[in-house]
């Protein structure tokens, strides 16, 4: 370790008192340990200069592991030829290897024989991708398109836009409020403390009927005041793979409606549930066709396998297109302190393959397949964990989940149990990702469940 100096300043009497210099009235010099303390006195301050070997950063703790990505920590640390990684939401082959979609390929193809520069973006990112990425999520002919009311800033995948959405409550909406759902993603907590946006949480998950708490959800949404920033997951709830149904969603609009609320869609898995870009962006539609103003974090992580590309974008959505130029401006002022403009790799290869007509009916097909092994994965689950399972225990529970989650209700014994018994790596809330998981080792992850369950309390 360096040799530091620490000085340390006491006994300050008057907040006038000047700085100390060396050559006032007490000096001194004393042993303490292996280290000099060389100390002065004047006008009643005392300053010690200390030289140990202290780190400056001795008052730093240790942070804990991030739960969801501490866990891929721990796997690689396992040297066990069983483990299972469940615990991020990261799709896999059924050989359990990452996946580049053909289409990222031959997009970054065509930008390599395109020769494209690495010039700096404009701070609100790539024109064509935040064209793309707006019309993607609302349908290209949607009136708030057309009406130039919807303010797309291009950011770091579905975090950083989500965190441009809280920096812009924080700046405009001082004092408000975000509800978010109980269980949410862990990282919308953080995202909001660091911001200073205060928030508290919505019922939602039901452990007794492991669905939706829809009375519970209506009620607190209800009695939150109004203004209140709602956040709600586009589809593909994480961490409970439970939606509302359209029906639902209906309603929910409606009391925001009633309560001038702001509804702020975290959509992150677009394409991704049903395997439709239309359908997953139901929700998000059904409130912009009613006029209402609303915020949308999107993320291409997941549908477009480009997890470390950090490509998504912040939208929002107002009543005129004067506003909406008004908060895009706010929007680049916002970002141009935190990260100066976005990374451009990400942004060229989702332009390219929106705007490749053959590209993109590929992508839909690639969407799907992934959708569909994920689907299957969970069928198989189910069917061996009912097989097996003898005590009567409902499972249904694991085919009526969307996306790329299940959540097993397993608590935190159990799911350690599943970690350090049984090698299969999942966050503590009992989530698991069936993206991570293959045919070939559904009846493995079957028994890990059931002796958990049943064996751990
Ligand atoms: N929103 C939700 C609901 C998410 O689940 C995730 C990712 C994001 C936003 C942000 O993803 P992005 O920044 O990569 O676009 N959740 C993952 C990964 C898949 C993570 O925790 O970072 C998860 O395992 O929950």
């Amino acid at each position: 370790m360096a040799s530091s100096v620490l000085s340390i300043a006491t006994q300050c009497v008057s907040p006038n008192a000047s700085s100390l210099s060396i050559n006032e009235t007490h000096k001194g010099k004393a042993k303490l340990g292996g280290s000099t303390l060389r100390f002065s006195k004047s006008s009643g301050r005392i300053s010690m200069t200390v030289a140990v070997n202290v780190s400056r950063f001795e008052g730093i703790p240790m942070a804990p592991p991030d739960p969801i990505l501490g866990v891929s920590e721990a796997f690689r640390a396992d040297t066990n030829d069983v483990k299972l990684n469940l615990g991020v939401g990261a799709y896999r082959t059924e050989e359990l290897q990452p996946y580049v979609l053909n289409v990222v390929k031959k997009a970054e193809n065509l930008m390599l024989e395109r020769g494209d520069n690495k010039e700096y973006l404009p701070i609100e990112g790539l024109a064509a991708f935040n064209k793309a990425t707006a019309e993607l999520l609302l349908g290209a002919d949607n009136p708030a398109i057309k009406e130039q009311r919807i303010a797309t800033v291009q950011g770091l995948s579905g975090t950083g836009s989500l965190r441009l959405g809280a920096a812009l409550i924080e700046r405009y909406f001082p004092g408000s409020k975000v509800l978010i759902s109980a269980p949410t993603w862990g990282n919308h907590k953080n995202i909001f403390n660091d911001a200073r946006v205060p928030w508290s949480e919505y019922r939602y998950y039901d452990p007794r009927t492991v669905g939706l708490d829809f009375e519970g959800m209506i009620e607190d949404i209800k009695a939150a005041p109004e203004g209140t920033f709602v956040l709600l997951h586009g589809c593909a709830h994480n961490p409970t793979g439970i939606d509302p149904t359209p029906e639902q969603w209906e309603k929910i609009a409606d009391v925001i409606q009633q309560k001038n609320h702001i509804p702020f869609f975290d959509v992150a898995y677009q394409g991704f549930a049903s395997g439709s870009l239309d359908e997953d962006a139901a929700s998000v539609r059904l409130f912009v066709a009613r006029g209402m103003e609303v915020l949308v974090a999107q993320s291409y992580s997941k549908n477009l396998g480009l997890y470390a590309e950090r490509i998504g974008a912040m939208n929002v959505i107002s009543s005129s297109s004067e506003s909406a130029t008004r908060v895009k401006s706010q929007l680049k002022r916002l970002a141009r302190p935190m990260y100066s403009n976005p990374p451009v790799h990400g942004a060229r290869i989702v332009a390219n393959v929106v705007g490749t007509p053959v590209l993109f009916d590929e992508w839909k097909a690639e969407m799907e397949m992934m959708a569909g092994r994920i689907k299957n994965v969970r069928q198989k689950l189910y069917d061996s964990i009912s097989s097996k399972d003898k005590s009567g225990k409902d499972w249904s529970f694991i085919l009526k989940q969307i996306g790329m989650f299940s959540y097993t209700g397993l608590n935190k014994n159990q799911s350690d149990n599943m970690t350090n018994k049984w090698h299969v790596y999942m966050t503590k809330d009992g989530r698991i990702s069936l993206a991570g998981l293959s045919l070939a080792k559904c009846e493995y992850l079957a028994d890990a469940i059931i002796d958990s369950y049943h064996n751990v309390s």
